[in-house]
């Protein structure tokens, strides 16, 4: 028989919630390898569908179903056919954080590019976030989100012809008014980098950039994401013009970068492991911020009764009637002082 106490402890310890599983970097390495091996992956081709069906399977293996977002774009050279895939992760609010990469690969005729730090890192990460995360109690919603035509279908980076993808989702977001739900993007492109160097971009969100930042010097990652900055145009540019707080995590000092040398030779699994540690590590402190934010929206507003305001806020609504009223007092002055 079992003494009663052990029966207890027993229960006790089936009853803990139990910790996200950590991001494993052979998982997601073993995703970059099958979609490198797909070959060339540009919008609109043969092979970037079948790489829909590996992203599609592997999420269904999970449990997780991909929502299909499809369109034609038109491109300088032709009208392309594009799909963006979706998956949703419910946590305890329905905001969310959205985490997206692009799976697409430039589309080059003189050699063969296989993309394998520019196009494949980013989904293989996706894959594994999504695995972890599935198992994680998240207090906001989380979205994967893996976009099409991130590339220029002409060789220059230029006007419109990139961000297919992107400008497409936020266009539909704000137009199913799914967007003001998005509470902040974090963009992984080009993480693959054997030799990996992940610059601050000044495009991005300033306390984002920080709190990811803050997550790699806390794990003595910061020889591999550096103090210094520069500008980058990429996926998040839509986001953020529509009022999203993002981050894009791109290494683009890689050699390889659209060459053939973009190959299995150039990443490894130890970059891949890097950016999953540092955006776990992150993520509290990114989800904390957030909901401290989203109460002080719901407080101000004076609308929502549901949620207990913090102190200090009801203090500072009280202070404002009064001041309103004409009636402010001194004991106002003093509780506002803090
Ligand atoms: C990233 C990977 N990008 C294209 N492939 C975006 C980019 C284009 C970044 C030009 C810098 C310059
Ligand atoms: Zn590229």
């Amino acid at each position: 028989m079992v003494a009663p106490f052990l029966a207890a402890a027993l229960t006790l310890q089936t009853a803990a919630p139990l910790p996200p599983p950590r991001f494993e970097s052979g998982r997601a390495w073993e995703h970059l390898r099958q979609l490198v091996a797909i070959g060339p992956r540009p919008s609109g081709s043969p092979a970037i569908e079948q790489t829909r069906k590996y992203i599609k399977e592997q999420l269904a293996a999970m449990g997780l179903t991909a929502l299909e977002q499809a369109w034609e774009d038109e491109t300088p050279i032709e009208k392309v056919h594009m799909v963006n895939l979706s998956v949703i992760i419910p946590g305890a609010r329905k905001e969310r954080i959205v985490f997206a990469g692009h799976y697409d690969t430039k589309l080059f005729r003189q050699f063969r590019f296989v993309g394998a730090s520019d196009g494949a890192s980013s989904a293989a990460f996706l894959l594994e976030l999504a695995r972890i995360l599935k198992a994680r109690k998240s207090p906001l919603t989380i979205e994967l989100l893996f976009l099409d035509g991130e590339e220029a279908r002409l060789p220059e980076w230029q006007g419109t012809d990139n961000t297919y993808g992107s400008r497409h989702y936020v266009e539909m977001a704000k137009r199913d008014g799914s967007l003001a739900a998005i509470k902040a993007l974090i963009l992984v492109d080009m993480i693959g980098d054997r030799d990996l160097d992940v610059r601050r971009d000044e495009n991005s969100t300033l306390w984002l950039t920080d709190a990811i930042w803050a997550a790699a010097k806390h794990q003595d990652l910061d020889d591999s994401f550096l103090a210094e900055s520069t500008r980058i145009e990429d996926d998040h540019l839509p986001f953020l013009a529509a009022g999203v707080p993002s981050v894009d995590i791109i290494d683009l000092d890689y050699d390889a970068w659209h060459t053939a040398k973009d190959n299995l030779d150039a990443v490894s699994a130890r970059s891949l492991q890097i950016v999953g540690d540092v955006i776990v590590g992150a993520l509290p402190a990114i989800e904390a911020r957030l909901i401290k934010h989203s109460q002080i929206t719901l407080v101000n507003k004076t609308t929502v009764r549901r949620k207990a305001p913090r102190k200090d806020y009801t203090i500072r609504l009280a202070h404002h009637r009064h001041h309103r009223r004409g009636l402010r007092r001194k004991a106002d002055v003093v509780m506002m002082g803090h």
